[in-house]
């Protein structure tokens, strides 16, 4: 057995075997928590919210990546805008709360006062030559694609989610999400690496196994059962479903919503994927009895049945998009072995609870599938604990994606620490 423990990053990262997941250290070492702290989340584009977060002006959401504390605000011109939340007198932690609203932002330790645009506009007793306009809170760069929110830490983002948007707003837009309100959300703390949490997400292997509400809308096949791995009966289910896939997608392209799938994993700095699979059978949505769980359909659609609109990106998100519903995810890393999965489910705005949609039904499958993945990375974390641990093959017909997601990783990490 290799003795990993005092092996560092770079030469961890050198020997990195395509196909394999990656070297316990990766999962378990502060260190490279740290390297990943530095490396991805402090350089790329993070999803963090959506617009319905902060819906009117004044309202602001603050979100910890890392040591790095962000507000999110809706300003008065209905601009969403991001600070880092440090008040520039003494530093202080500027808004406490996840979800607030504000007039301004007033710091609580000697009461600094910053507009919704970040201005100082007040501080009593700092002198004559005190020069205001040179201590503004500092700005974070925040992108919204069609109402999902991104931000990055780096002083220069990567420049290519501009192509990511460019391909992904024509997805997102008939599901006018900015016209859609936070029905629910929840945080859970899953017992695993960051990048446990994403590699479950990126493969349903697990699917049949271990999610019973979620397994009743989705299509097995619908997630990378190639049919050189099936029998002969599975291999003509994967045929007719790659049919219906097409058919679908021709449909709904036609009719004007863009469905065919977009793979740009592990060959950008933004890395995405993007694609609207239909459901089994008649299901129409995320929801124990398959069925539109919101009455009032999102955006464009009068068609209850849309299939599910799956958008992934590097590093750090996933999301469904149905004809009556969204649910977005958003993995933000605590610590080596924790990290915080927070969920939100989106309805039209003008729907209402108890006549149009029931918080319950709603929220079902992905509390319980959520709780599922979660017991399903601590297996994995408490396994790389093991010195028995080591690199196990992925499955070359259902975790692809899994792969992809190592190789963008490993990417991105080589370009700063290795070589
Ligand atoms: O997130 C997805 O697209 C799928 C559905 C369930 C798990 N995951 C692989
Ligand atoms: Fe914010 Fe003093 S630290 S006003
Ligand atoms: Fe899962």
């Amino acid at each position: 057995m290799l003795d990993i423990t005092s092996t560092p990053l770079k030469s961890l990262l050198h020997r990195r075997r395509p196909g394999y997941s990656l070297e316990a250290p990766f999962y378990l070492s502060p260190e490279i928590f740290a390297a990943d702290m530095e490396t991805i989340f402090q350089r790329h584009w993070i999803f963090v919210g959506v617009e319905p977060d902060v819906p009117e002006p004044g309202d602001a959401m603050v979100v910890d990546i890392g040591g790095t504390s962000v507000v999110i605000v809706r300003d008065d011109d209905m601009n969403v805008v991001a600070f880092h939340n440090v008040c520039r007198h003494r530093g202080a932690r500027l808004v406490h709360d996840y979800k607030t609203t504000v007039g301004n932002l007033v710091c609580r330790y000697h009461a600094w006062t910053y507009g919704l645009d970040g201005k100082l506009m007040f501080a009593e007793h700092m002198g004559e030559n005190f020069d205001m306009s040179c201590h503004g809170l500092k700005p974070v760069h925040l992108r919204s694609l069609e109402g999902l929110l991104f931000l990055c830490l780096a002083d220069e983002p990567p420049a290519d989610f501009d192509d990511m948007a460019a391909v992904m707003a024509p997805y997102l837009a008939p599901h006018d999400l900015r016209n859609t309100k936070v029905a629910f959300e929840m945080d859970i703390v899953e017992p695993g690496n960051w990048k446990l949490t994403m590699e479950n997400n990126r493969e349903c292997y697990h699917c049949a196994g271990n999610h019973p509400e979620l397994t009743v809308p989705l299509f097995a096949e619908g997630f990378g059962f190639a049919p050189e791995s099936l029998d002969e009966a599975g291999r003509l289910q994967a045929e007719r479903y790659s049919c219906l896939v097409n058919e679908n997608h021709g449909d709904w392209e036609k009719a004007g919503f863009p469905s065919r799938c977009q793979e740009h994993l592990d060959d950008m700095v933004t890395g995405y994927r993007a694609e609207r699979l239909p459901l089994d059978g008649d299901a129409e949505s995320h929801t124990l009895d398959t069925k539109a769980a919101c009455k009032k359909l999102m955006g464009k659609f009068t068609n209850h049945k849309m299939g599910a609109l799956h958008f992934w990106t590097q590093p750090n998100s996933w999301h469904h998009f149905m004809a009556d519903h969204a649910v977005t995810f958003s993995v933000l890393p605590l610590d080596a072995e924790h990290s915080l999965l927070r969920t939100k489910w989106l309805v039209h705005k003008d729907a209402v609870e108890g006549v149009d949609y029931d918080v319950e039904n709603l929220k079902a499958v992905w509390v319980a599938t959520n709780d599922q993945d979660s017991t399903l990375v601590g297996y994995c974390q408490t396994g790389a604990r093991s010195p028995a641990y080591e690199p196990g093959p992925y499955s070359p017909h259902t975790e692809m994606l899994v792969e992809r997601f190592c190789n963008w990783y490993v990417g991105r990490m080589t370009e700063v620490h290795g070589l």
